[in-house]
């Protein structure tokens, strides 16, 4: 089936179909329909011809290696083409959006020769939705095809739901390798030249060169989130980074709390968390983006416009996330980047003791001796949102979830404490601003510099950056009362010691820590008033069973005011760089934390 008979009667769809193929002239056009055939047939080809490695010991499950350079999403090579570059900067790349399509348009110019073109329909959150957020992805990568299975709503269904006129984001995808004929292909092709590019005021996307999830994948970080932010702006609404949950404690009160963590900072581990404590349970709805927006009833909703997990394999295991393995167990699995031990099973660092053999990440032999992990430190499972043990059943409702507490958090080896509850809305907002945190292998580039990461948004925001602080403020003026917002609170797991260990256990211990927020957001919860915010007593955390030392606790939940004084002249260079375009409201709360350190 090609574009002489389609499966769609959808005008503009067809029109931008056809020009696509005529631009990049592919040897064929295939439009996926999203069934369980075609996931087999795909996965078929892909593993006769090299590029996928089945997973024996998992069902249905496959390894991708990918090439060495094409590993973590291009932050220097992602562009926000909005016609006016006051609306993308100071925090995004930008390129005036006639020369980035042209520069583009050359690069696609026969970009999928020798290769097939995909058609993937795709619906981000739930096609009941009153407005459906449908997508059309065009890729020539069969790659993206079958994780676009896992990841989305997606195939014949969404088409037939977009009958003849409904609106949809334009993602196009080419991995800009094309073949020669005769020529042999790559089992990974993607090429040097990178560009991740968004179009808000079209609400486009163009990526080439990559192959990469965040990079290739358009409907999740690109549509969910940058177009997303954009259409959020003009709609009153939020495209987040953020995990959702579900928690119950044990009197059987139901609580629903996002966090927004910085890329491989923890929003998978805490959104299917196990709880340490006795009575309490968490279940899941999204591990990566929400979207928030108000209910009929004033609060604010949380939904997960993905259907499925691309999770940082690294550090997971049935210790840490025992409901993530239990999710990979079940099979229907795309791993990327991990390493493959002589039993036919995936193994990744921190996955228990490490086998005497494995064939690592790059195709190599290797054992405990080599020098470099067996795995990429970015190395990611791909796995179906309904595997998960502990999904809760609300994941598929599309008006979500009403949230009662919004966690921010970063990884800092310093200052930040354990927890600290906000004392307002803008002081919340001001909370998630400044917000810090060291990066990941997540990105290229440099790991564990510690940079602003406001919102954890720093690498999604699809507009201005100041704007976008000011879009939160506006959120919550728009709350019919203060007391339907959520509570802010801002964590750190991440606090170290001087002799460099993690002070706080972290993963199923931060039960621990939601108990204190929901005994804060019941008006119970014992806190002392610091410059900082509320943060909690040592006595006023549950730490019953807790195998950790006094000391420990105690610097972990320490604000020290010296450390403070330092984050100061962060903090206003960081604003400074929006100048007037910053809510004066954000400088007032900068002032008002310098006066509460006693600073000048
Ligand atoms: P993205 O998918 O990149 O957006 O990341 P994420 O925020 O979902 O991060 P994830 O939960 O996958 O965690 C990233 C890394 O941090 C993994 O190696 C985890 O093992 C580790 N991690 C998660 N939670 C904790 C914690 O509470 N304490 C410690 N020490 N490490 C944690
Ligand atoms: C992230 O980097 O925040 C991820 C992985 O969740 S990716 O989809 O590649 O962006
Ligand atoms: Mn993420």
């Amino acid at each position: 089936m090609g574009l002489t008979d389609p499966p769609t009667r959808h005008h503009r769809l067809l029109a931008w179909v056809g020009e696509v193929a005529e631009l990049t002239d592919p040897d064929q056009i295939v439009w996926c329909d999203g069934s369980p055939g075609e996931w087999e047939r795909l996965t078929a080809e892909l593993v006769a011809f090299g590029t996928l490695v089945p997973v024996p010991a998992k069902p249905d499950s496959f390894l991708a290696r990918t090439d060495p350079n094409d590993v973590a999403r291009v932050e220097e090579r992602t562009f926000i083409c909005s016609a006016d570059p006051e609306d993308a900067g100071p925090t995004n790349n930008w390129t005036a959006p006639d020369y980035m399509r042209e520069t583009m348009t050359g690069l696609y110019r026969g970009s999928m020769r020798g290769r097939t073109m995909y058609v993937v329909p795709f619906c981000m959150g739930s096609l009941d939705a009153e407005k459906p957020m449908f997508g059309v992805e065009i890729t020539d990568s069969a790659y993206v095809a079958v994780s676009m299975h896992i990841m989305t709503r997606m195939g014949t269904s969404v088409l037939d739901a977009m009958g003849k006129n409904a609106d949809f984001v334009k993602c196009l995808h080419s991995v800009g390798a094309p073949l020669a004929p005769g020529e042999t292909d790559a089992l990974w092709p993607c090429n040097e030249t990178k560009y991740i590019s968004h179009f808000p005021d079209d609400r486009e996307i163009w990526s080439f060169g990559s192959g990469y999830g965040g990079n290739s994948l358009l409907g999740k970080k690109c549509y969910a989130l940058r177009i997303g932010s954009t259409m959020g702006r003009d709609e009153g609404w939020l495209a987040e980074h953020m995990l959702i949950l579900r928690l119950t404690s044990p009197e059987g009160k139901v609580y629903h709390v996002t966090g927004a963590f910085p890329s491989a900072c923890g929003k998978t581990n805490l959104a299917m968390l196990e709880p340490t404590i006795p009575g309490w349970k968490v279940e899941t709805l999204g591990d990566d983006i929400a979207w928030l927006r108000y209910g009929e009833d004033g609060r604010l909703w949380a939904s997960n416009p993905e259907y499925g997990f691309f999770g940082v394999a690294p550090g997971t295991d049935y210790r840490t996330n025992p409901n993530a393995m239990r999710t990979i167990e079940k099979g229907h699995t795309l791993f990327t980047n991990v390493a493959l031990t002589d039993d036919g099973d995936i193994w990744w660092e921190g996955m228990g003791e490490s086998p005497e053999h494995l064939i690592d990440w790059k195709g190599r032999d290797w054992t405990p001796n080599s020098e470099e992990p067996s795995s990429h430190p970015n190395s990611r499972f791909c796995t179906p949102i309904k595997q998960c043990p502990v999904l809760a059943e609300q994941y598929d409702d599309p008006r979500g979830v009403p949230i009662d507490a919004i966690l921010f958090g970063g990884r800092r080896a310093t200052t930040i404490p354990l927890v600290t509850q906000a004392r307002d809305w803008v002081h919340g907002v001001y909370m998630g601003a400044t917000l810090s945190s060291e990066t990941t292998a997540a990105a290229t580039g440099k790991v564990g510099v510690v940079r602003r990461d406001p919102m954890a948004m720093l690498p999604f925001i699809g507009y201005n950056a100041a704007d976008y602080f000011g879009h939160w403020i506006e959120m919550g003026k728009a709350a019919t009362s203060e007391d339907l917002l959520p509570e802010v609170f801002y964590v750190n797991w991440f606090r170290r010691s001087e002799d460099g260990r993690f002070l706080w256990p972290g993963f199923g211990e931060n039960s621990r820590v939601l108990k204190w927020v929901v005994e804060r957001l019941e008006g119970r919860g014992e806190a002392v008033e610091t410059p900082i915010g509320y943060c909690p007593t040592p006595e006023s955390l549950d730490v019953e069973g807790l195998d950790m030392g006094e000391s420990d606790l105690k610097a972990a939940l320490q604000v020290d005011p010296e450390e403070w004084a330092e984050e100061i002249p962060l903090v206003e260079s960081w604003f400074a760089r929006f100048g007037d375009r910053l809510p004066t409201v954000l400088w007032s709360e900068l002032d008002a934390l310098k006066q509460r350190l006693d600073l000048p």
